[in-house]
């Protein structure tokens, strides 16, 4: 028996294990598909938890749980069908736990859901489709009856990534500061713009609600007609402003160029991603959204772009500790990418205004 198949003899699979390959594109955590060989026994995910991250691997299940059980309470009141493609179950640790510790590593697994799709990019058809599941993610969490931990304390805060912002300059680790002078700067011309979400939440203008943050399009698994099945990737659920999922959907989405892209001129910020994704978003959200919240859409738009932007420098700047790297200059021209991608969002902010007005 190999390592993984020894983490996953921990779980009480049903079926005989077959397979086990890496999954998935995710920053963070590892992924593996376990395949069963049976072909009525469902395939399995193991992941292993980045725990430097998540410190807190209790809280991080214990959400995790609130939530798919929440969902899935909803789900069966509605006598939906396929409920087990439309939300993620967990399957517990022999020790009766929702995850297994090896001694140094915290592992969990997942039924693996059948002929579903996840993509890195989408069409105005399919970003429709996630605006109205993102929209009715949230207002399906809006009555858990529990608070939420933070998985990770202040994760969009933007006063508080600029703070690390700070730190990494004034330490300047790895000596790259002078390399990225051109970037800070720009980034201090905004901060006040950027940290307004913290102020109105202060003077008590806008409130937090259980929020997915990390909504990247690949996060989300489409069924084969483009109907979004379900929302994955839950290790963030948490507190927060719903700028965070309506933001962080339209910045991979409405990329027209990668994340990472090194040719600046494919990454504009797509209109048509914006109007679909933004039309289906409204229709499932605005019944419980505030007058604030909706105004401030296209500052959402922009916040994304922006403080992924001072996130990937800063560990550029400490030296590329928190994201996967494939080379040495990665997280710069992630930097870079998402700076574009700011200043082309920047670009649309009256039209993204009147658009959002129409649709109301
Ligand atoms: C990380 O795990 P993954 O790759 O879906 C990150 C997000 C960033 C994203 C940038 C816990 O997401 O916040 O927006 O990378 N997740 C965490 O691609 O930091
Ligand atoms: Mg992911």
């Amino acid at each position: 028996m190999n390592d993984l198949q020894n983490i996953v003899s921990h779980f009480s699979i049903d079926g005989t294990l077959s397979d086990i390959k890496p999954l998935g594109t995710g920053l963070i955590n590892d992924s593996y598909q376990v395949t069963t060989i049976e072909k009525d026994k469902p395939d399995y995910v193991l992941q292993r938890i980045n725990h430097t991250i998540f410190q807190n691997v209790d809280m991080l299940q214990e959400n995790i749980e609130t939530v798919t059980s929440h969902i899935r309470n909803k789900l069966e009141e509605r006598k939906e069908e396929d409920i087990d493609r439309k939300v993620l179950k967990f399957i517990p640790a022999k020790n009766g736990k929702h995850y297994y510790f090896d001694s140094s590593n915290y592992w969990r697994i997942m039924i693996f859901i059948p002929h579903a799709k996840t993509y890195e990019t989408v069409n105005p058809e399919y970003s429709y489709y996630a605006g109205v599941a993102f929209g009715g993610f949230q207002s399906m969490l809006a009555d858990i009856p529990v608070q939420l931990g933070e998985t990770i304390p202040n994760f969009h805060n933007m006063e508080f990534r600029l703070h690390q912002l700070h730190e990494a300059t004034e330490v300047n680790m790895t000596g790259r500061l002078s390399e990225v002078q051109f970037y800070i700067n720009e980034i201090e011309k905004r901060t006040d713009e950027m940290c307004k979400a913290e102020r109105f939440y202060r003077e008590g203008k806008l409130p937090k609600r259980v929020c997915h943050c990390d909504t990247k399009v690949n996060n989300m698994m489409f069924d084969e007609d483009g109907k979004v099945l379900c929302v994955i990737d839950l290790d963030t659920v948490m507190p927060s402003f719903i700028f965070s999922d309506y933001g962080d959907f339209l910045r991979t989405a409405a990329n027209t160029g990668n994340e990472d892209d090194k040719d600046l001129g494919k990454v504009n910020f797509n209109m048509d991603i914006f109007k679909a994704f933004t039309k289906g978003y409204l229709e499932s959200a605005k019944s419980f959204l505030t007058q604030i919240e909706i105004e401030n859409l296209p500052y959402a738009a922009m916040l994304f772009p922006y403080m992924q932007c001072v996130r990937f420098l800063t560990d550029y700047l400490n030296g590329d500790t928190y994201y996967k790297i494939e080379y040495p200059e990665h997280n710069l021209v992630r930097t870079k990418a998402q700076f574009k991608l700011l200043q082309s969002v920047e670009a649309h902010v009256t039209e993204m205004e009147e658009y959002i007005k129409d649709c109301l």
